[in-house]
Formats: C-alpha cells, sequence, structure tokens
C-alpha cells in the first residue's frame, strides 16, 4: 500500500475522508498579493515605500515592471497547487504615461485583465494611499485639509470601479480593499476630528451604487504603523462599527492586532455578524513585520476556524507580506503553499467529534485528540494533492525557483 493509500485509511479510522478534503481544498482561491514581487514599489517609478510600512532586505532580481512581475507571478504559480487569484494595487497601473491616481480607470489596468484571463486567475485590488507626495504626511481621507481629503476620496471611487470592472470581466467577484495609514506619531489633541472626516469620506465614496455581485468592499483595520505609534485613525472598532453599519466586509490582518490578539480567535465572532468577511495572512514578528507565512500554530487555527465555521466561501483569504531578504518567488510560493497546508490540515480534523468532545466537558478526550492528529500523516495527503494537481511535491519545487533565478532574475 502506498503511504497515500494508508494514510487515507488512518483518516478513514477517524471519519475524515482525505478526497473530500482534497476536492474541497482544490475549489478554495487564495489572493497572492502582487506587492512581494517588487517590495511594494509599484510601477510609478515614485520614491520610497511611505505609510508606516516597511520592506527589508535587498535580495537581487526584484521585478521592475509588469513583464517582470508577470514572469515571476508565473514561475510562483506554476509551483502553487490550485486556480487562484492576484491582489493588486492602484500603484500597479499599466500606462505609458503617467496617470494620477485620481484619475485612473479600467484601462489602466486592461493589461492586468488581460493576463488573469489567459490564466484562468481572479483579481482583487487596493486603493494605493502611500508613496504618494499627496500622502507626505500620512494623511488621506481623514486629511484636515479638504483639497487632499479629495484627492484621496476621487481616487478610492475610481478604485471602486476598476475592481468592479474587474469582477464583470472575469466572471468572478473582485474585493477592492481599503487600508489607509492615516494617523500620528504623537499622541493627538483631538481623536475624534480625523475619524468624523474618514466617515464623511467613506460615506461620500460609498454613496456611489456599483454592482454588489461583482464587487464586494472591505475595510482594512491596524494599530500602529512606523512613524504613527500614537493613534492610528482606522482603528479596529471604527470599522467594526462603520462596516456593519454599512453592509461592508471587515478585512482582518493579522499583524495589526496587540501580540496576544488572535485573530483566529475573531472569525467565528465576525462571521456570526457578516455574511462575509477578509483576511491577510501574514506573520508578524514583534510588530507588524510582514515575514512570509510559515505553517505555525496561528496559521493553523486561521484555517481551522474557517473550515469548522463552515464558511470557505464565506472568507476571502489573501496574502499581504513583502519580504526582501529572500528570493522573492520563493517567498510567495512558501507562503501560499503554507496557507493551503493549513486549510488542508483543517479539512483533514474531526472537527464534529472534538466538538461532541467540549460540549460533553471531555475535555480529557478533547486534548488528547488534537494532540494525536499532530501526528496523523497529514505530508502524505498534501503530497498527494501538489502531485494531483501538477506541482513539485515537497521540496521538489526549490530546484525550480533556482533554475529560473539563474536563467531570469540574475540577469536583471
Ligand atoms: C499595511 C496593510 C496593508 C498593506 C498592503 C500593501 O499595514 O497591511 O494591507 O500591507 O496594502
Ligand atoms: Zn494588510
Amino acid at each position: 500500500m502506498n503511504t497515500y493509500e494508508n494514510a487515507k485509511e488512518l483518516y478513514a479510522g477517524i471519519g475524515v475522508d482525505t478526497e473530500e478534503a482534497i476536492r474541497r481544498l482544490s475549489g478554495v482561491k487564495i489572493s497572492m498579493h502582487c506587492w512581494q514581487g517588487d517590495d511594494v514599489n509599484g510601477f510609478e517609478g515614485g520614491g520610497a515605500l511611505s505609510g508606516g510600512i516597511a520592506a527589508t532586505g535587498d535580495y537581487p532580481g526584484r521585478a521592475r515592471n509588469f513583464e517582470e512581475l508577470t514572469s515571476d507571478l508565473d514561475a510562483a504559480f506554476r509551483l502553487i497547487p490550485g486556480r487562484h487569484k492576484v491582489n493588486l494595487h492602484a500603484s500597479y497601473a499599466v500606462t505609458d504615461h503617467n496617470v494620477e491616481r485620481n484619475a485612473l480607470t479600467s484601462a489602466d489596468f486592461q493589461a492586468w485583465v488581460d493576463y488573469a484571463k489567459d490564466r484562468g486567475l481572479g483579481l482583487d485590488f487596493n486603493p494605493t494611499f502611500f508613496s504618494h507626495p499627496m500622502a507626505a504626511d500620512s494623511l488621506t481621507l481623514s486629511s484636515p485639509d479638504p483639497v487632499k481629503r479629495q484627492y484621496w476620496i476621487d481616487h478610492t471611487k475610481c478604485c471602486r470601479r476598476i475592481a468592479e470592472s474587474f469582477g464583470k470581466a472575469l466572471g468572478q467577484p473582485a474585493l477592492d480593499n481599503i487600508w489607509i495609514p492615516d494617523g500620528y506619531k504623537e499622541v493627538p489633541a483631538d481623536r475624534l476630528g480625523p475619524r468624523m472626516r474618514l466617515k464623511e469620506s467613506l460615506d461620500e465614496i460609498f454613496s456611489e451604487k456599483l454592482d454588489g455581485t461583482v464587487l464586494y468592499d472591505s475595510v482594512e483595520s491596524k494599530v500602529f504603523g512606523l512613524g504613527l505609534e500614537a493613534y492610528t485613525v482606522g482603528s479596529h472598532e471604527f470599522y467594526m462599527n462603520y462596516a456593519a453599519k454599512n453592509g461592508l466586509l471587515c478585512l482582518l490582518d493579522n499583524g495589526h492586532y496587540h501580540p496576544t490578539e488572535m485573530v483566529s480567535d475573531k472569525i467565528p465572532a465576525m462571521l456570526l455578524f457578516s455574511e462575509k468577511m477578509a483576511l491577510h495572512v501574514t506573520r508578524p514578528m514583534r510588530w507588524d513585520s510582514d515575514h512570509v507565512v510559515r505553517f505555525d500554530d496561528e496559521l493553523r487555527e486561521i484555517a481551522s476556524e474557517i473550515v469548522r465555521c463552515g464558511a470557505l466561501d464565506r472568507v476571502f483569504i489573501g496574502l499581504d507580506y513583502f519580504d526582501a531578504s529572500i528570493n522573492r518567488v520563493a517567498a510567495w510560493v512558501i507562503g501560499m503553499r503554507n496557507m493551503e497546508k493549513a486549510l488542508l490540515a483543517a479539512l483533514l480534523t474531526p472537527h464534529a467529534r472534538l466538538k461532541a468532545c467540549q460540549d460533553a466537558a471531555d475535555f480529557t478526550s478533547m486534548l488528547a485528540m488534537q494532540e494525536e492528529l499532530k501526528t496523523y500523516p497529514f505530508a502524505a495527503v498534501w503530497d498527494e494533492y501538489c502531485a494531483r494537481m501538477g506541482v513539485p511535491v515537497r521540496e521538489n519545487w526549490l530546484p525550480e525557483v533556482r533554475q529560473y533565478e539563474k536563467d531570469v532574475l540574475a540577469n536583471r
């Protein structure tokens, strides 16, 4: 008997159907963030990354334009099982002239739509409120300057229309996520004012009704940013309330909370009150450092909550990290494969059984089983999944990245 058949039998013994797990996993789309490929530079040729976020490292071979970035995305997707989505930022418009961010249209992203269509990928979108002269003070939708505030309102409106056009063109919904850096380094004298202005900006933005069957809008909160340590306008409470009142999705980034606060625990609470929600899966180390996603306990817990809440079709899963210290294609592959591994592990868990232990106050069996499950032959199912999906099994993807590095990245 081969290792997969053996694993299948062992899992069947605890009421888990590995074939069903594989089938369900193959239908999950993860939004792969384009910005890992170029350290969040974008195509505008502007200055340094701003907005309180940072990519550190100077690994050679960063993508510098649409051709290079899509070539790198292709290289990564060849090694990642499944058909996914690409998550774009507005700063990745493909134009031969510099279009102001408050004047962007779907035409500026036609190249991306063609790219996605050609490969059967979906697209998600994000307005870009950083690395721009109008956001030099890290104040955008909450700016006290009416000219700047209007500029960013107009930008956000453009982006919603662009995301809607993605959804229509690709026949699958696009998520448009709003994250703004707005905040203050020093303890502010007025916490209410900026939040009032942000609320007014959002009200104006969402007064435009677009096609809710192809466009989903989310808002992403944060606790603090670099140089913005004292106060964040778009806090968790602000957006959770705003989203609930206005029928928007909350996007939870697991780097955006206090270190012992777990996004996994928030998922079921959010799902009780919203039909859909969104995630930025990342790995914060001591702060929102955006390290490459590892197959660690919290990732597994996040995946478990999505699966045991029966919410694979209610949660938009996107990755959000940017590590410039290692091969960027490998960074994508590692994070995407880990997200899928975590979902597979969750799909291979006898949740009903464990829940029954909990409800019967049999915490002994619950703990014993949870721990024994860790050494079940999960790897054999993962390998089988990769093989069936036509991507390299185990670490065999790495030589392909090395070859690509030699042939392509090294020549940049
Ligand atoms: C920043 C947010 C935001 C960005 C991307 C580039 O802390 O997480 O989502 O990382 O939009
Ligand atoms: Zn994020």
